[in-house]
């Protein structure tokens, strides 16, 4: 057995939105690795830069060029050192020269790779014996904002979350149930409804915020009822995508209102305390770390997420950290580049106290690779959607580790809600 690298091959290919994304091969003497790479659509302003100028075409040329000769050699299973040379080859502080969804792709299929040439899962290659916890679904089921066009609510994200499932094909079985139950409940309030479905699978409806979250505490009341335990539900408001910046005020369109961070605040409260919600994501804009910090003093069971706020970057966390503005992380792997840099948040997170999240991005492919980073990372939460092809295909993934695991198999553990 070797994890000597041997080739690296860039192509490219679509994600689910159809868009141009890299895929790239890392080829290694006794095992071989594939990652595509997703795309957001309401994307943090401190992410890293997706593509060089030139765009997928260039980013192959990228790798051909100028990482395929540097990486080429090296052992797989050097993964520190292989994103230390990612950085090194571009040179730019955001990814700018080689594209942050270029390293994300060579990073990750370099851990493929060697845990291939292990013949090893690739979250028992990261995660060592001790990873055995499965992570609670957080599942998309109304969508809003930025991922519609036309009427829709405000808010991007309603999402629900099974905190009373005793394993992860139970969760994810409840997350599906609900999904159909609100599909259900909104043909019956709406003959117009056309069962029309967002990037990420998410119903695309007709309906205020107000009237999704009475439709979200009926289905998952009801579905809780008849599965036996407890389902959460929570949102994910991406405020930045309401904030206007020379206003200084959250605009919400549909309900033609404004609110300044104070009365966002204490809409968001409101929220939180009138519906149970669990998890809130992304309550006000992405520089606004104060009233992150705020609501969080404010609350207590319930999850106050960063994902714009943090963008996967343990200098933001750390910085977040220090007045206590939210309790948890989102971490996608492509706003920070390499799977090296989005460890050091995730370790970072479980030394402060945050929980971390994984997650998918609104345009995904039909990769299962976070399915793996959570058990293998031990994040107790993945967001990743209830339907659709690229969503599934996590959600599957782990109802298979969870059966591969088979009596070591764990729920990890939210204390929180
Ligand atoms: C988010 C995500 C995923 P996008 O805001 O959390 O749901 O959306 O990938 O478009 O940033
Ligand atoms: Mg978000």
């Amino acid at each position: 057995m070797s994890t000597v690298i041997e080739d690296i091959i860039a192509r490219r290919v679509f994600n689910s939105r159809g868009d141009e994304t890299i895929e790239v091969d890392v080829v290694t003497t006794s095992g071989f690795g594939r990652v595509s790479a997703p795309a957001g659509e309401s994307r943090g302003k401190a992410e890293v830069v997706y593509y060089p100028l030139g765009g997928v075409d260039e980013a192959v040329k990228k790798i051909d060029e100028l990482i395929a000769p540097e990486i080429v050699g090296l052992n797989a299973d050097l993964q520190e050192e292989i994103d230390k040379i990612l950085h090194e080859v571009d040179g730019s502080k955001d990814f700018r020269v080689i594209g942050g969804n270029t390293a994300f792709a060579v990073s990750l299929a370099t851990a493929e790779a060697a845990a291939n040439s292990y013949g090893m899962l690739l979250f028992q290659y990261l995660g060592g014996q001790v990873a055995r916890e499965l992570p609670y679904p957080l599942g998309n089921t109304i969508s809003g904002g930025r991922h519609t066009r036309g009427k829709s609510p405000d808010i991007q994200e309603f999402l629900i979350l099974p905190y009373g499932a005793e394993s992860f094909l139970e969760a994810s079985t409840a997350n599906v149930k609900i999904h159909k139950r609100i599909g259900d409940i909104l043909r019956r309030k709406d003959r117009l409804f056309s069962g029309g479905r967002s990037d990420e699978g998410a119903w695309v409806a007709n309906v205020e915020n107000t009237e999704a979250f009475e439709i979200l505490a009926t289905a998952c009341e009801e579905i809780g009822d008849e599965i036996g335990f407890e389902c959460g539900f929570g949102v994910d408001i991406a405020a930045s995508s309401l904030w206007n910046e020379k206003e200084k005020v959250y605009v919400y369109s549909r309900e033609r209102r404004k609110r300044d961070s104070g009365e966002q605040l204490e809409y968001v409260l409101e929220l939180i305390r009138k519906y149970h919600l669990v998890y809130v994501e992304d309550p006000f804009h992405e520089e606004d770390y104060e009233s992150f910090a705020k609501l969080t003093k404010k609350i207590k069971k319930c999850l106050i997420c960063g994902d714009d706020l943090f963008v996967t970057d343990s200098e933001r966390l750390s910085r977040g950290a220090k007045i206590k503005a939210a309790n948890a992380v989102i971490i996608k792997v492509n706003q920070i580049g390499t799977l090296t840099d989005a460890l050091e948040t995730i370790e970072l997170a479980e030394r402060i106290g945050y929980i971390p999240v994984i997650s998918h991005r609104s345009g995904d492919v039909c990769d299962w690779h976070i399915a793996h980073l959570a058990v293998a990372f031990k994040c107790p939460i993945i967001k990743t959607g209830i339907v659709e092809g690229a969503r599934i295909a996590k959600i599957n993934e782990l109802i298979r580790i969870e059966e591969f695991l088979g009596d070591r198999a764990k729920m990890a553990s939210l204390l929180v809600v």
